[in-house]
């Protein structure tokens, strides 16, 4: 299933990435690899200690002092960040199988992940030539001339600490702008899919990219991730993960005044009205709840139908579901894969049981694979109310909670009554009521009749619960750069 040289570079992969070059963790300490499509250990990779993170972030804090980097012109600094793009692009094919294999990823969305990392690189690409201050007019009441102006620089280090579900993509989010900007990184990824992330470290190194700008330490979050986080020469911390952790990270990095940007867990809600087009509306829906297996952030896991139209949309939905395939991840025919790790499995079968003794309905699909060993779970649609815990919680695996309303200002209240508050859905023909209700909705974005992939000039992030910052677009540039201001006064 595997290539032979997928399996050999994850067998090899234990080592950090620090200022440059490849080393094991001072105190020798290691973490296992497990395929989640087997549950078997394919390999370990190194478990840094903080003394690895202070070697890292050292050597981040040298090549962020050093103008050749920090000062470089911005022609070069596009070209390489189109060289990090072209080198992507050649191995598109080694990255995804390696995420397909490290974190249980459908090959397809896995291939179409990797060719949106490209995107985003790109995209970015063209920023550096393009990040410009402004000229502030400076009139006192006591006279004098004064000129003012604004000039942006880099930040620095920056520390990103990124999950386990969409390593690859997750990480060009983090690295794109650091890049563009000149500053430097320190990536921690999850210690359950740290693969595609050392892959990424070695292709920076190919395509020119100077030492010691990409740092990458595998390890645990209590001990790697603390000391990035407290790492008082670290300027910025890029988090994507749980609500949980990100409010410890929140509270560690404030000791040492660093900035913070957040980009959370989801309950995200799907407004189905009776007016929408039910043919287009509830493959998006499902596709938007089932895809990568449930394991996005934004995954519409809420879905409130009208209710003269629920029968006919649970009917639909169901069939849906159980017409996914389940299966080998490798599989080029499979829809959802297994999820990441025996833990993950039993967080969402437990949800769902929870769900059963409190009286929910289950239309649950196939489970469709002999592969019994792995992490896999069928998809399911819920019956529920808005108070269960399966509608109210984050599941992360492939749920959909499905609840009636009446009127718009119901589902409204509905979709809003919700700690997190990262993204909605509105599946409607009528043009008033999708601009009414995309109004209203406490979150970071409404995507109306679709649910269309990421794309890199569109902000990612959300509200309330769901964290605070963006990924990606003009956006995400704002937390790598400081803001001078130089005032004049002429004598
Ligand atoms: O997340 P954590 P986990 C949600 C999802 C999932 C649950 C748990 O519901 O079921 O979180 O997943 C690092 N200091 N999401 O346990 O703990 C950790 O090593 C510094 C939703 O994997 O948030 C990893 O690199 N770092 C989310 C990263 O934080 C720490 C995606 C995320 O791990 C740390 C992932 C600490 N004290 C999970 N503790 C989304 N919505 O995209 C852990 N880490």
């Amino acid at each position: 299933m595997y290539s032979d040289a997928t399996i050999q570079m994850v067998r090899e992969s234990g080592c950090l990435l620090i200022d440059g070059a490849w080393v094991e963790s001072k105190d020798g300490a290691t973490l296992p690899v497990i395929n989640p499509a087997s549950g078997a250990q394919i390999g370990q990779i190194s478990s840094a200690s903080a003394e690895d993170v202070d070697a890292a972030v050292q050597g981040a804090a040298r090549v962020a002092k050093d103008e050749a980097w920090s000062r470089m012109s911005s022609e070069r600094r596009e070209a390489l960040m189109h060289a990090l793009a072209d080198t992507v692009e050649r191995n598109a094919g080694r990255i995804a199988e390696i995420e397909s294999l490290d974190v249980g990823m459908p090959i397809g969305v896995a291939q179409f992940l990797v060719s949106l990392s490209v995107s985003s690189l790109r995209y970015m690409a063209g920023w550096p030539s393009k990040i410009e201050g402004r000229t502030i007019p400076v009139s006192y009441p006591f006279g004098g001339e004064h000129f003012a102006f604004t000039t942006r620089e880099p930040i620095g280090v920056v520390g990103a600490i990124i999950p386990w579900n969409v390593p690859f993509m997750i990480a060009i989010w983090k690295l794109a702008p650091v890049l563009a900007t000149g500053c430097t990184l320190v990536l921690k990824p999850s210690e359950e899919a740290s693969q595609s992330v050392l892959l990424l470290g070695r292709l920076v190194k190919e395509a020119g990219i100077p030492d010691g700008v990409l740092n990458i330490v595998t390890g645990t979050g209590a001990v790697a991730g603390e000391a990035l986080v407290r790492h008082p020469h670290v300027a910025k911390i890029g988090f994507t993960g749980s609500t949980v952790t990100g409010r410890a990270v929140a509270r560690m990095a404030g000791e040492t005044t660093k900035r913070v940007s957040l980009e959370l867990g989801g309950k995200s809600a799907q407004i189905l009205f009776a007016s929408a087009d039910l043919d287009t509306a509830v493959p998006e829906a499902a596709n938007s709840a089932f895809l990568n297996t449930g394991q996005t952030c934004v995954a519409g896991s809420r879905l409130y139908i009208q209710r003269r139209i629920y029968d006919e949309v649970i009917e639909r939905l169901t069939r849906h579901a159980s017409n996914l395939r389940v299966g080998h991840p490798m599989d080029p025919a499979t829809n959802l894969g297994p999820v990441i790790s025996a833990k993950q499995k039993r967080r969402i079968e437990d949800y769902i049981s929870s769900a059963r003794e409190q009286g929910a309905v289950l239309h649950a699909g196939r489970s469709n694979t002999a592969e019994d060993c792995g992490f896999y779970v069928a998809p399911t649609v819920v019956e529920a109310r808005q108070e269960m815990t399966i509608a109210r919680e984050e599941v992360f695996g492939p749920v959909i909670s499905a609840i009636p309303f009446d009127e718009p200002e119901q589902a409204i209240a509905l979709a809003n009554d919700n700690p997190y508050g990262l993204s909605a859905y509105v599946y409607t023909q009528n043009l008033s009521e999708a601009l009414t209700t995309a109004t209203r909705l406490q979150v970071g974005r409404v995507l109306v009749n679709g649910a269309p992939p990421p794309y890199p000039s569109i902000p990612e992030g959300g509200r309330k619960a769901s964290g605070y910052g963006r990924d990606q677009g003009p956006e995400s540039l704002e937390g790598y750069l400081d803001t001078k201001v130089v005032l004049v006064t002429a004598r």
